[in-house]
């Protein structure tokens, strides 16, 4: 994840202020050397460092915090509020019919993008088209296809071509039908001559209503000459920045959105179609500083909800919190949690989980749960309808035979009858969800002040 690294060294800093309610100029400057090390570490451009330290310092010590906010809170306000300011506001992007470019270095992800992009635009009741002009790369018309094919979106492609120009003006009138038209470029290893001239041919026959940059997370300085560059050749409105999932620090990006005065219009999080999120700054820097984004989680939740096919009527949260929560429930709601995608990204979205909780686990906690999921998921499709509604009268010997029955061991049966009675209890202790107090105290608070993280279903 992008900067994570400044997410847990700014806990541990900011966690040396808690308790106190005045802050001292030590206190900010251990802080600010916090971030600026972080910063640095990730790729970010220096001036660009030394302006966001400077404006985080002289507002610590300069504003007055409102009554009875202690300093930990106070200095991280000002934190959350300088870092969505440096990201700016998302890549204006209407729902309604246009036509998007995309251009970037072969292998930052502009085939993988394109068909994201349109799955996202196909959620929003629009139709999108791919449109793919790589003559260049072997491979590149099936990969598209297929990745669309996927994506359940039009696409275009004419692997017997060799003119990019002419595939791009035969695919536009080949998916008139579409609302929006989202044409992939070919890329280089470097930024060549012929790769310019290329896409300012494209560009000019497609006249693309928004141009986007797809940028690799790992691009490190080098990210500011690229951006430039295709700029100047046909105009970048926007930046998507892919493989957010892995290990890459993400500054170089950040750096090369700011200095060409451009946006970001989307993250990519993934190598699925689904793996896309629309760039909201607030959520992504509340995420980025373990406050969770409660908007995105919300997000997710409910597209998990419709692919499990649960309707509301069947499935009622509501009911759980009653104490009727049953197998059935859970069988439901580790489907739904599948759907949401990998366990430690959902886990960033909830406030006060991310973050903090989340560097203390081990670092395969994450996949052996996965592996015990699948383990009860296999269990449950050998219980029987009574089994599932009354877990609690389930004996030795119907243990015996519903491990025979999944394949598995009794051990594993009574691990799941077991994890359900701490769910039942857990649900029955609490009325709703985020134990931790002091986060959901400040989200609120945040809330009141205009942060704008928006509701979410544990708001
Ligand atoms: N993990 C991960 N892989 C990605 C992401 N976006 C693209 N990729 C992978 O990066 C590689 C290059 O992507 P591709 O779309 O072909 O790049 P292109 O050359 O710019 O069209 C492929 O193996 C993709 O699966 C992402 O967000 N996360
Ligand atoms: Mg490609």
């Amino acid at each position: 994840m992008v900067l994570d690294d400044l997410g847990s060294s700014l806990r541990g800093t900011l966690d040396k202020l808690r308790g106190k309610s005045r802050i001292s100029e030590e206190d900010v400057e251990e802080v600010v050397k916090e971030i600026q090390r972080s910063l640095l570490s990730a790729d970010v451009d220096v001036s660009l460092v030394m302006e966001l330290s400077d404006s985080i310092k002289s507002r610590s010590l300069e504003e007055e915090p409102p009554a009875g906010t202690p300093a930990r809170d106070f200095v991280l306000r000002i934190v959350y509020e300088e870092l969505v300011d440096l990201i700016g506001e998302s890549t204006e992007l209407p729902l309604e019919e246009q036509t998007i470019l995309l251009a970037g270095l072969q292998g930052s992800g502009k085939t993988t993008t394109s068909a994201k992009m349109a799955w996202w635009f196909s959620t929003k009741g629009l139709r999108p088209a791919v449109i793919q002009t790589d003559t260049f790369r072997p491979g590149a018309y099936d990969q598209a296809k297929e990745m669309c094919r996927r994506a359940e979106v039009d696409f275009y492609g004419d692997p017997d071509c060799e003119d990019p120009v002419q595939i791009a003006r035969e695919g536009l009138e080949a998916t008139s039908e579409a609302d929006v038209h989202i044409v992939d470029t070919a890329g280089r290893h470097a930024l060549e001559e012929d790769l310019i001239d290329e896409i300012e041919d494209i560009e000019d026959v497609v006249d693309p209503d928004v141009g986007l940059l797809v940028l690799d997370a790992a691009i490190g300085q080098g990210a500011k000459d690229q951006a430039q560059q295709f700029d100047e050749s046909v105009g970048i409105d926007g930046v998507v920045i892919t493989k957010l999932d892995g290990t890459a620090k993400g500054g170089g990006a950040l750096t090369a959105v700011d200095q060409t005065d451009s946006s970001i219009a989307f993250l990519g999080t993934g190598e699925e179609v689904q793996d896309i999120e629309r760039f909201e700054p607030n959520g992504f820097i509340s995420r980025l500083l373990g406050m969770g984004d409660l908007a995105q989680l919300a997000e997710r939740v409910e597209r998990a909800m419709e692919q499990t096919g649960v309707e509301e009527e069947d499935w009622d949260p509501e009911d759980m919190l009653e104490g009727q929560f049953t197998l059935k429930d859970m069988q439901k709601q580790m489907e739904a949690m599948n759907n949401m995608g990998p366990l430690d990204q959902v886990l960033d979205m909830i406030p006060g989980f991310g973050g903090g909780i989340k560097d203390q686990l081990p670092d395969d906690a994450m996949d052996v749960t996965q592996d015990r999921m699948r383990t009860f998921e296999v269990i449950m499709d050998s219980m029987t309808d009574a089994e599932m509604e009354y877990p609690r009268a389930v004996g030795a010997s119907q243990i015996r035979r519903i491990a025979r029955g999944s394949g598995t061991d009794e051990e594993s049966v009574r691990e799941l009858l077991q994890q359900y009675k701490m769910m039942e209890k857990t649900l029955k202790q609490f009325q709703g969800m985020g134990s931790d107090k002091e986060m959901q105290r400040m989200m609120q608070q945040m809330q009141q002040q205009g942060g704008g993280m928006g509701g979410g279903p544990f708001g």
